[in-house]
Parts: structure tokens; C-alpha cells; sequence
């Protein structure tokens, strides 16, 4: 089955991606993705200078998920502006995934990777993980400075990667701003940050920064991530893609976000556990899924979750 797809009028040969963050840091990394089955490869968040991230241990997979403290490891966005145009080779979408710690970083950060053509750019205002530093996402008038500002310097198509909202206010607040800022898709959702897991046995926490808060994904974020594509979809999803983020697991996970409204779907904590092999098991499992159900293609399925 051709699980191909079409997000900001970029053709993706397949609808299963990296998560920002998931195998995407290092050269190789970025490779490994270029030869896999993966439909695009999205590199690590950048910053203005290169980082080592947090101390370890700053992951952890438990029983229903993970929990990260990463702390935005990357080489800096001139290594990848270099990086770039040699991904080009691998003939899929490349995602440039653009951080920072202020308004010019991301300016700053954005106007040169633009100049390295990435397919899109995706801007995270929802890293958790800075000690210090809230998430953007969470404040709306910054969000909507800062998408102004980066559109801006901004020529190819321009994402935002989110934090989850928990309150159909925030929705609607959010899905205002991105129309008046000129974005062109959404990935929904960034790790539900914040979260605590307890070792009893050791009476510990499991990651060492931040007191043993970090951002929680996998399995048990499944639910915040679907409401959250499903909340987007209904406010924005005809003029705006989204790329459904979180819990994805298995081929049913993905249709279950396609369901709801994405267009492609990201993996994280399965990618991280599983390597660059789990794209082609998810698509096996979900074109099983989409044949089983009469769809012809992922996107006869989009939105098409039924209310009682
Ligand atoms: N989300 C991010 O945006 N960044 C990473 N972790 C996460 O959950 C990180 O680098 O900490």
C-alpha cells in the first residue's frame, strides 16, 4: 500500500517519521534515518552553540513510557546547516528542527538554516527540559512574537512543534496565533513535560537533572497526544497539516492519530527502544490496518474518528 503523504505541499514517500530528538543528533544518526524506511528526517533541535545536554542518567523507559531530561544535546546549528544539503542524497523531506533561548536565537537559528534548505522547518516551543527555562508554547504572547519574527526570515514551509494543552481555551488561544503568525503545519506533541517517575526501590527518582522531572512520552501520553491532534484538527485541521506525535507504538497508535486528524505521525520513545528498524514494522502494521479497514491510503482516513 502507498503510505505516502503531502504536509505544506511537500511530498513525504512515507508517513512515518523521527520525532525531533529520537535518533537525530550525530551524522550518523541523521544517516541511519536517510537509509531507513523513515519518510523524512527531522535532526535534533538546534541551539546557537553545540551542547552536551544534561548530565546522566537523562533517560528512562519504564513500564507505559519514558521519561527524558535530554537538555537540548546538538552540534549547533552550523553543523547542521552543513549537514543539510548533504541529506539530499537520501531523496526524502528533511526537517530542520529550530530551538533556542531567546527571540534572536531563534531568528538568528532559522534565517541561516533557511538558507540550507531544509524541505520545512519545524520550531519547538515546548523543550521541558532547560532548567530555567519555560516553555514557550505556554505563554501566547510570546508565541505569537517569536512565529511572527522567525516567519519572517522563514521561505520554506514552517511548522510548530507544541507542548500539550489541557484546556480547549488554550486550543482555541493557540490555533489563533498560528493563523495570525502565517504557520503552515503542526506536530502535536512535544513530551508531556514535567512529569515525575519513582524508583520505590531505590526510594530514588530515575534521571538525575532537575530533581528527576523531565518529559514523559510513550504509551501513556497516547491519550493527551490524540485530544491534542483532534483539538487542532477540528479548529485548523483543513488549513493546517499536523503530524501527530506521541504514544505511537504499533500501526494501530498511527491510525489512531490519522484518525483523529494527522497527516503523518512522529515516533519517539519506540524509535529510541527499537532503532531505525521500527519504520518499516509500523508500516507493515498500519497498511495491515488501513487494508483490514477498506482505506486505501492514510489519508482516506484522516479526521474520520467517529462521535456518538
Ligand atoms: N523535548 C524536547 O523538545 N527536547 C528534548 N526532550 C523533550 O522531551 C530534550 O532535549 O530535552
Amino acid at each position: 500500500m502507498d503510505l505516502s503523504t503531502t504536509i505544506a505541499g511537500v511530498r513525504f514517500p512515507s508517513c512515518f517519521m523521527n520525532a525531533a530528538g529520537a535518533h537525530c543528533v550525530t551524522r550518523e544518526e541523521l544517516e541511519d534515518l536517510g537509509r531507513s524506511h523513515a519518510g523524512a528526517i527531522v535532526t535534533k533541535s538546534m541551539t546557537v552553540e553545540a551542547r552536551v545536554g544534561n548530565p546522566e542518567p537523562r533517560y528512562y523507559r519504564f513500564e507505559g513510557g519514558s521519561i527524558n531530561s535530554m537538555g537540548l544535546p546538538n552540534l549547533g546549528y552550523t553543523a547542521y546547516a552543513r549537514l543539510i544539503p548533504e541529506l539530499r542524497k537520501f531523496h526524502k523531506p528533511v526537517i530542520a528542527s529550530v530551538a533556542g533561548f531567546t527571540e534572536a536565537d531563534f531568528i538568528r537559528i532559522a534565517a541561516a538554516i533557511n538558507e540550507s534548505r531544509p524541505d520545512l522547518i519545524e520550531v519547538n516551543l515546548s523543550c521541558p527540559n532547560i532548567p530555567g527555562e519555560p516553555q514557550i508554547g505556554y505563554d501566547m504572547e510570546a508565541s505569537e512574537r517569536l512565529l511572527r519574527q522567525v516567519r519572517k526570515v522563514v521561505s520554506v514551509p514552517m511548522g510548530v512543534k507544541l507542548p500539550p494543552y489541557f484546556d480547549p481555551a488554550h486550543h482555541e488561544k493557540m490555533a489563533r496565533v498560528l493563523e495570525r503568525a502565517g504557520v503552515d503545519f503542526l506536530s502535536l506533541i512535544n513530551s508531556v513535560g514535567n512529569g515525575l517517575v519513582v524508583d520505590p526501590d531505590r526510594e530514588s527518582v530515575v534521571i538525575k537533572p532537575k530533581g528527576g522531572f523531565g518529559g514523559l512520552g510513550g504509551t501513556l501520553i497516547k491519550p493527551v497526544a490524540l485530544a491534542n491532534v483532534r483539538a487542532f484538527w477540528k479548529l485548523l485541521g483543513t488549513r493546517l497539516p499536523i503530524i501527530g506525535t506521541g504514544g505511537v507504538m504499533t500501526g494501530t497508535d498511527a491510525f489512531e492519530h490519522l484518525l483523529c486528524g494527522a497527516s503523518a505521525v512522529q515516533v519517539g520513545t519506540v524509535l529510541v527502544e527499537e532503532g531505525v528498524g521500527v519504520f518499516q514494522r509500523l508500516e507493515k502494521e498500519l497498511a495491515g490496518v488501513l487494508e483490514a479497514k477498506g482505506y486505501s491510503s492514510p489519508s482516506a482516513c484522516r479526521g474520520k474518528l467517529r462521535e456518538l
